[in-house]
């Protein structure tokens, strides 16, 4: 799936201010996936979920920022994530449609932090972009 030159401008353009706040808009996205679809949570046993939690701020700064190495690399996806997308293959094993949840409620949270940017063009672009990096997060399990 390949993003074009305006998708790719439009994906960057709201990075640009999402880049600096990865610990406050991971945290948001994991909070909705947990409130929204509270099967999620299996995954994460070994957390503490509670709304602000160290874990779920240090770790939705983490996915955050594996995005941010995805935008990066925009052109080059599949190399900037294949460790991670082993990670999530053959250690963590998660089921696929969960990517899907996460990536909605990464554009829920765009669109709740900068509503005048995320426009439908712009959430369109991170709509694919988000896919893409689903893809080769789970492309290992086939
Ligand atoms: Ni995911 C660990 C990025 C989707 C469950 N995940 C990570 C790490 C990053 C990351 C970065 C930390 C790796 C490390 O420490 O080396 N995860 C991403 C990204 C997406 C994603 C970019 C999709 C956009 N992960 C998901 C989904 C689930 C998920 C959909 C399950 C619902 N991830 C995990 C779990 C861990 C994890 C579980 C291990 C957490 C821990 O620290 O124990």
């Amino acid at each position: 799936m390949t993003l074009t030159q305006s998708e790719k401008a439009a994906v960057v353009a709201i990075w640009a201010k999402a880049a600096t706040q990865s610990e406050a808009l991971g945290a948001e996205s994991l909070e909705r996936l947990f409130a929204s679809y509270p099967s999620t949570k299996t995954y994460f046993p070994h957390f503490d979920l509670s709304q602000g939690s160290a874990q779920l701020r240090s770790h939705g700064t983490k996915i955050i920022n594996a995005i941010g190495e995805a935008v990066k690399h925009v052109d080059d996806i599949r190399g900037a994530l294949a460790k991670l997308s082993e990670l999530h293959a053959y250690i963590l094993r998660v089921d696929p449609v969960n990517f899907k949840l996460l990536s909605h409620c990464i554009l829920c949270s765009l669109a709740n932090r900068y509503p005048s940017d995320f426009t439908p063009e712009v959430h369109a672009a991170w709509d694919k972009f988000l896919s893409s990096v689903s893809s080769v997060l789970t492309e290992k399990y086939r």
